[in-house]
């Protein structure tokens, strides 16, 4: 059906447009429109209705030309010849990268350990550009690059003459999940979750928050007055990912979690439509007309076509079938949404507002057992028991999570089987196809793929882990031994479960902080200073010993280039 779809003659705007990284992307002449399908390992054109098997999980693309440059959580950066519908190279780009803009000769990629720059012709590595943590989002406009940073809901600023951080801008110690930002005039748009984990009294409308950041860039100002609370410009709503604006004023926000887009008068600061869309949408992209909006529903392979000039979906076109394993694929799409009763209530918070990905929002929440830092679940399925104090004991028991935090009725019927603790109540599986296949989808969860050479420090301290008696506890490979130790970190009186905690795992560990069941120590250097046998050390030691914890990862084998199709 090609209803409404192109309208490629009607006038461009005046300004260049903006270019940033984002999960769908229109052509600067607007007659092609390409989308990245993360769990199909592919990119699809809605105009020719061809789709391509790129990478292992793609995560942003840009498009210069007919050139399309995706990256992916394998690690690699690629080029696509968008006229041939090929893979035309691959380079390796860091790791975990998210972001990737392609402007003025260049190509810029967000890894995990900043910003890598890569000659748009060659793909040849020109530098690396040291940036805050956890870079993401991206954007380009008036020769600056914009840096979203994931957990801390900072926005760094690089001069693209110097390829230097010029400003690095607050947004709140609150914000986070920040994934994307747009520019218009001196303002910068960021959609970004609040987490509210200094809360002590958490109830599920006060955990976190769907908001707009607004950042005046003249000043270099957080705008915390013109901050856009979308649960009340709009209705509750959960993961605001990504965002559109117009240029008589509208922001097309997408909200990931409630499966919906909040349009909303910027001006006013007023919801004036909201559009249930597909499952998981992460990224929207404007027509440079601004006639059509588009929205990547990552989760259903399909994109929702938002007429704009009367704020309606005009058209939903399939993009992909996604090959996962259907009790996966639905475990997923529980995982990432809000916008069901039996998850949670008032579409307020998914799993995935403190797992994005199944990682860690970097938070410590007050929860009914104490205060818990929140744990990436990469691997979970291997590391039973859950939870710090070790009372779950099986991944179904998260229907604690979603009754308790999520305010959800429950995926199972009937009791929790958590009372008075998970361990000790009758099994959770079994009794629901939604709480196993959520199981089955969590025991899917892998880390970024990570290459590690283990440099003289780092083989040092991996002698030291031994023979300081860190393996009897953190047995490798799995860094395990599925018992509780009371390791004298128990103490604080906000403490309901008991002083012992179960071993955590150390797969990954550079990559989660804060640590301890509390975040009580920000950096590994300050576990070591006052865990176990560690303390007696002596500083070189200790520098050792954390050059060797940040090296230990996940296995890295690649993931499998396509998931198994049952
Ligand atoms: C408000 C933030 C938040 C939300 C929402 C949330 N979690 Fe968690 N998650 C945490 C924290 C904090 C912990 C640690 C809790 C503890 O150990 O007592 C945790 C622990 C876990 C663990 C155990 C990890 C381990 O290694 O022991 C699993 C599994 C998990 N969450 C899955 C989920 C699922 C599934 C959902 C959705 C139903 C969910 N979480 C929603 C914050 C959250
Ligand atoms: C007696 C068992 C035991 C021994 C021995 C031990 N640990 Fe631990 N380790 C634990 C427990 C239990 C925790 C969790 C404590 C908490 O959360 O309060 C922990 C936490 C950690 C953490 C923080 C992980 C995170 O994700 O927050 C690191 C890092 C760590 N240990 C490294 C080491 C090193 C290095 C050694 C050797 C010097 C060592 N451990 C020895 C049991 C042990
Ligand atoms: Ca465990
Ligand atoms: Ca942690």
């Amino acid at each position: 059906m090609a209803l409404l779809l192109f309208s490629a003659t009607s006038r461009p705007r005046a300004a260049p447009p903006l270019v940033r990284s984002a999960t769908i992307a229109i052509t600067s002449d607007g007659t092609r429109v390409v989308t990245i399908n993360p769990d199909s390992n592919s990119i699809t054109t809605l105009d020719t209705k061809r789709e391509l098997v790129v990478c292992t999980t793609p995560q942003t693309l840009s498009i210069d030309g007919a050139r399309v440059f995706v990256v992916c959580r394998d690690g690699s950066l690629n080029e696509i010849d968008l006229d041939a519908m090929r893979v035309r190279r691959a380079v390796a780009a860091g790791f975990d990268p998210f972001g990737v803009v392609a402007s003025g000769g260049r190509v810029y990629v967000s890894t995990h350990d900043g910003i890598a720059v890569f000659d748009e012709t060659t793909l040849a590595r020109v530098t690396t550009i040291a940036t805050e943590e956890f870079s993401h989002g991206l954007a380009i406009d008036g020769g600056k690059l914009y840096v979203t940073h994931f957990r801390s809901g900072k926005l760094s600023i690089i001069d693209l003459a110097s390829l230097a951080v010029m400003n690095v801008i607050a947004t709140g110690l609150d914000s986070n999940v920040s994934q994307s930002v747009v520019i218009s005039g001196m303002r910068a748009y960021l959609p970004q979750t609040r987490s509210n984990s200094n809360n002590p009294a958490l109830i599920f409308d006060s955990t976190a928050f769907p908001i707009v950041t607004v950042i005046d860039l003249a000043n270099g100002v957080n705008l915390s007055s013109e901050r856009i609370a979308i649960d009340i410009a709009d209705r509750p709503s959960s993961l605001p990912v990504d965002i559109a604006l117009t240029s008589d004023g509208r922001a097309f926000v997408v909200n990931a979690g409630s499966d919906d887009v909040s349009i909303i008068d910027l001006a006013q600061r007023r919801a004036i439509a909201h559009l249930q869309v597909g499952s998981s949408p992460r990224g929207i992209a404007l027509s440079p007309d601004e006639r059509f909006a588009y929205v990547n529903n990552t989760l259903s392979g399909s994109v929702s076509v938002i007429d704009t000039r009367n704020n309606t979906i005009a058209n939903t076109i399939a993009t992909t079938t996604i090959p996962l394993d259907s009790s996966i694929l639905n475990g997923k799409i529980l995982f990432n949404t809000s916008n069901q009763t039996t998850l949670a209530k008032d579409r307020w918070i998914a799993c995935a507002t403190c797992h994005f990905d199944g990682g860690t929002d970097g938070r410590t929440w007050f929860f009914k057992d104490g205060p818990r830092n929140t744990p990436p679940l990469f691997g979970i399925g291997e590391t039973l028991p859950m939870h710090w104090s070790g009372d779950l004991d099986e991944l179904q028991d998260v229907e604690s999570t979603i009754r308790n935090i999520q305010a959800g009725t429950g995926l199972a019927s009937g009791a929790s089987n958590c009372e008075p603790s998970c361990d000790t109540a009758p099994p959770n599986a079994g009794r629901s196809k939604d709480l196993d296949d959520l199981a089955a989808f969590m025991r899917s969860l892998r880390a970024a793929p990570r290459v590690i050479a283990l440099g003289d420090a780092a083989l040092r301290g991996r002698a030291l882990f031994a023979s300081s008696g860190c393996a009897s506890c953190h047995v490798p490979p799995l860094y395990v031994d599925q018992k509780k130790h009371d390791v004298g970190t128990g103490s604080n009186p906000l403490e309901h479960k008991g002083t012992s905690f179960d071993t955590p795992s150390l797969r990954g560990v550079a990559d989660s902080a804060p640590y301890f069941h509390d975040g009580s120590a920000a950096t590994l250097i300050d576990v070591v200073d006052t865990h176990g046998s560690a303390t007696t050390l002596t500083s070189g030691d200790k520098n050792d010993l954390v050059a060797f914890l940040r090296t230990i990862s996940f296995s890295t084998t690649p993931e499998r280039r396509r998931a198994v199709k049952k």
